[in-house]
Order: structure tokens, then C-alpha cells, then sequence
């Protein structure tokens, strides 16, 4: 498939799996920071039945130190090329118009760019230029001011807001329409409780009149569900039940995409709600 047959499927709810080759993210962070453990790792994504990987190469965890570009081009172009020379449809996670361009040259077709075009002010000429699929997540501002840009009075309405205006900008920049995909940005600037508000409000997101990509896999307000207070939240590797969940009600809710660590079993939970909905009864007036 190609990424512009991708972004028009409405079918079913599409799976991009994750290939992050960092040394600290927050789910899966060292565990494939070579790049032949990426690769590997990106090809057992692809077998379990990914649509698209998706390749960062820069943690966004609290905290977290950003690479130099030198550094992000390093751990991703060759795990890109790679992938792509296999025949894998590749995204690259990044919010550098560099490396996004460097990473297209090298075999990827859809920029994932977290920061909207907000972080890079190259960024979003180089993909209207380019002609690229572009998806454009919630952002308030880098990894280390996020939690203290949590404030909202209703989440649901200022991320709709902000989205919407992010969207106006983007296509008044040249931005074809079809080739926007909006994300709502789960845990970036976000509290738990904004995050549950949002995945309780998942259809609403369709007003904004793009495909949707939702990023909830593994994500720390995850780990919390069903613990009783005074327990440790599970780790990240153990969200991936809570993750199928979220998953479940994105594609529930008529989603474009969701991305997760756990391909395999993604892939086998959305099969249930396409089972489900190939038997949905027929609307009255569709007759
Ligand atoms: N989350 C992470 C990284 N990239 N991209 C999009 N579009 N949406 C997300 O929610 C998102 C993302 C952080 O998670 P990771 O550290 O597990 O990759």
C-alpha cells in the first residue's frame, strides 16, 4: 500500500508500530538503541502486522535530553533505509525538518512530527513542499515545560481548539487537505485525568474533519488503572492489556490509526472489533 492509499482507509482502523532508537524512552527505552537490534526489532514489527513503523530517534520523556541532529540522524537513517529497502512502509518520528528530510531521502513516507510544526520552523514548509503525509499531534511545548503547561478549564474544547487552529495554518501553508492526519496527543502536556477525557470523547475528535491517529500505548495513566492507591503504577512493559483496550475504543470510535509497542496483539484485538462490525445491522435509510 502506498501512504496515500493509507491515509484514505476507513475500513478499519490502521496500526503503526513503534521502532524507538533511543536510550531512554519511557517505553521501551535502550531495549533496541543499536541499530541492528532496531532493524530486527522492525522487522518482527512489520511480520506482526503493522501498516506502517514508525522510527524516532528522540525520547520525549520528562526530562529527557534532546539529541543533537548529528546524533537523531545517526540512530534512525540507517534503520529507515533498511526497513524501507524491505519494502516496509516507514514514518519517521521527528520534530526536525532535517532529519525528516534525511529520512525521506532514505526511505520514509509519512513525517510524525509530535510537535505539530511548532518545534521547527522549517518543518512544516519542508513537508508542504515535499508533498508529504504529515501528522500533527497536540503539543504545548518540549518534554521539559509540558507538565507545567497541563492546565486546562476543558480539555476536550482547548485540544479541539488548538487542533483546529493548528490545522487552519497548516493548509493555509499549502498543506494538501488530504495529506493532514491529526492526533490528539495523549501524555504530552497532559495530566491522567486529561488523557481519560479525551479517550472518553474519541468520536468528538472526527469534528476536526481529518484522520485521527491516537498514541495512548503504554502510556504512565495506564499503569495506574486497577491499581489500589499506595501500589507502584505497573511498568510500561505491562500496559500492553490497557493499551489493547485504548485501542479497542479508537477503533470503536472510527479512528485512522493507532500506535503501539505491541503490534501482535493489536493487530488480534482489532480483528475482533472488524469481525464485530462486518456483522453491524444495516442502518435504516442504507437499505
Ligand atoms: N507518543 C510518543 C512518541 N511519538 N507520536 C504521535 N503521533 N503520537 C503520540 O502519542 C506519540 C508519538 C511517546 O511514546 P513512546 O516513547 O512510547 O514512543
Amino acid at each position: 500500500m502506498t501512504a496515500a492509499d493509507l491515509l484514505a482507509e476507513r475500513d478499519r482502523t490502521l496500526v503503526m508500530g513503534v521502532v524507538n532508537v533511543t536510550p531512554d524512552s519511557f517505553s521501551d527505552g535502550g531495549e533496541w538503541f543499536e541499530p541492528a537490534a532496531a532493524i530486527r526489532h522492525g522487522r518482527d514489527v512489520w511480520a506482526a502486522g503493522a501498516d506502517i513503523i514508525d522510527v524516532g530517534g528522540e525520547s520525549t520523556r520528562p526530562g529527557a535530553e534532546r539529541p543533537s541532529v548529528s546524533e537523531e540522524l545517526r540512530r534512525v537513517i540507517p534503520v529507515i533505509r533498511e526497513l524501507a529497502a524491505e519494502g516496509a512502509v516507514v514514518s519517521v518520528d521527528t520534530m526536525r525538518a532535517e532529519v525528516a528530510e534525511a529520512a525521506v531521502a532514505a526511505g520514509a513516507v509519512i513525517v510524525n512530527d509530535v510537535s505539530g510544526g511548532h518545534a521547527d520552523p522549517d518543518m512544516v514548509p519542508y513537508v508542504v513542499g515535499a508533498r508529504l503525509p504529515y501528522i500533527a499531534m497536540h503539543w504545548r511545548g518540549h518534554s521539559a515545560e509540558m507538565y507545567a503547561r497541563a492546565v486546562y478549564d476543558d480539555v476536550l474544547e482547548e485540544v479541539c481548539r488548538e487542533l483546529a487552529s493548528r490545522r487552519d495554518e497548516l493548509l493555509g501553508a499549502g498543506l494538501a487537505e488530504d495529506l493532514l492526519v491529526l492526533d490528539p496527543g495523549l501524555g504530552f502536556a497532559k495530566t491522567a485525568d486529561h488523557n481519560w477525557a479525551l479517550l472518553a470523547a474519541l468520536p468528538r475528535l472526527h469534528h476536526l474533519g481529518h484522520p485521527i491517529l491516537l498514541g495512548a500505548s503504554r502510556k504512565a495513566f495506564l499503569g495506574r488503572v486497577g491499581r489500589p492507591p499506595g501500589e507502584p503504577p505497573r511498568p510500561p512493559a505491562e500496559r500492553d492489556l490497557e493499551t489493547a483496550a485504548t485501542s479497542v475504543m479508537a477503533a470503536m470510535a472510527g479512528l485512522w490509526c493507532v500506535r503501539v509497542h505491541d503490534v501482535a496483539r493489536t493487530v488480534r484485538a482489532l480483528a475482533v472489533v472488524e469481525a464485530a462490525q462486518a456483522h453491524a445491522p444495516v442502518e435504516e435509510g442504507a437499505r
